[in-house]
């Protein structure tokens, strides 16, 4: 099935945000984006020299989705991801050399080296992990937004899944309570056609994803998942939604993952071709041309921007060589709660 465009009108362009937004922002999510796209890159290779264990799934296709959604949040906002992890951790705000660190095991790492890629958390910035089960964390951001309404806070949480968790029961039932108690949540089904081999077409009676919100009276959005604008715009409308008259919103993105479903998928389900087309809308070299078009962002500027993310990797990296890694004594400890005294 060929990549369709995102239904509905584009409600801001480029300039628009531009005028409302100023120039500073728009690059700030350029120096974002690229952030989790060279991160990824250099994870990758340290996978590959054996670096790093367990598995590892990129996001490397996909950045646009999560920074344009999070860039419509405040600090105070909670996120829930699914183990395709890495890029809404770090544009939480975690910091790249704790996101490294986990990744090599160390005790350095976010969840102590203990976690690795499926399970970042970090709960200073409100990144609520990182889970591993597909659809897992639907119920919980559900329950998040059930507490933020419970004690009547104004927050608001955005989740994502992937298209392979829609067909979940656990997606169904909060979804219902979701929209049965008017709670501040939008969901983000990030659809990057493939649920590990699987195309959305063999998986999934339905296309069009954001309308299994229609069975629940629920509002829903398309949005092009390449585009950060698009993404921006009407995640911005779905948190107003949320933050004001507490409603959630199914938000699907259309969007693409350019590697394997993990770093040991060949991805032999998809042409040469299909994945040509699609690299075509990388936002990593659509955006950057964008933001020069609007006559904000210099050849230049460009390179020094690359230049600073490169060196805020190479950093992350070193820190995670030179992290020790947990004692064995870690083993028995962050199982269970604790009781706090
Ligand atoms: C409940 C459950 N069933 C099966 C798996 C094995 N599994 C891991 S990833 C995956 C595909 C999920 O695809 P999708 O939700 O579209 O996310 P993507 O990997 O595309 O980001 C499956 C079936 C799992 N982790 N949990």
């Amino acid at each position: 099935m060929p990549r369709k465009a995102a239904k509905g009108k584009k409600t801001a362009g480029a300039a628009d945000l531009l005028k409302e937004l100023g120039p500073d922002t728009l690059l700030d999510w350029y120096r974002k984006m690229l952030l989790v796209r060279v991160f990824e890159q250099q994870a990758a290779k340290a996978y590959s020299l054996g670096k790093i264990g367990g598995f590892l799934h990129l996001y490397i296709g996909q950045e646009a989705t999560g920074t344009g959604a999070i860039a419509a949040i405040r600090d105070e906002d909670y996120v829930v991801a699914a183990y395709r992890d890495h890029g809404h951790a770090l544009l939480k705000g975690m910091d790249p050399k704790k996101a490294m660190a986990e990744l090599y095991g160390k005790v350095t790492g976010c969840s102590k080296g203990k976690g690795g890629s499926m399970h970042f958390f970090d709960a200073e910035h409100r990144f609520l992990g990182g889970h591993g089960i597909v659809g897992g964390q639907i119920p919980l951001a559900t329950g998040v937004g059930f507490k933020i309404k419970y004690v009547e806070g104004d927050e608001v949480v955005l989740c994502f899944f992937g298209e392979g968790a829609i067909n979940q029961g656990a997606f169904h039932e909060s979804m219902n309570l979701a929209a049965l108690w008017k709670l501040p949540v939008i969901y983000i089904c990030e659809n990057n056609r493939y649920a590990m081999g699987t195309p959305l077409e063999r998986a999934s009676s339905l296309f069009d994803l954001s309308q299994k919100a229609c069975a629940y009276n629920m509002r829903r959005d398309v949005v092009d998942g390449m585009d950060i604008f698009d993404v921006y715009t009407k995640v911005s409308e779905a948190v107003k939604a949320a933050r004001q008259d507490k409603v959630p919103t199914l938000i699907e993105a259309r969007t693409y993952r350019f590697r394997g479903h993990s770093m040991s998928d060949p991805a032999h389900y998809r042409t040469k071709e299909e994945l040509e087309e699609q690299m075509k809308h990388d936002p990593i070299l659509t955006f950057p041309r964008k933001l020069k078009e609007l006559g904000i962002l210099t050849d230049e500027q460009d390179k020094a921007i690359q230049a600073e993310v490169k060196r805020v990797v190479q950093e992350a990296v070193e820190f995670a060589e030179k992290s020790p890694e947990p004692d064995l004594s870690e083993l028995f400890t962050d199982v269970y709660a604790e009781e706090e005294v």
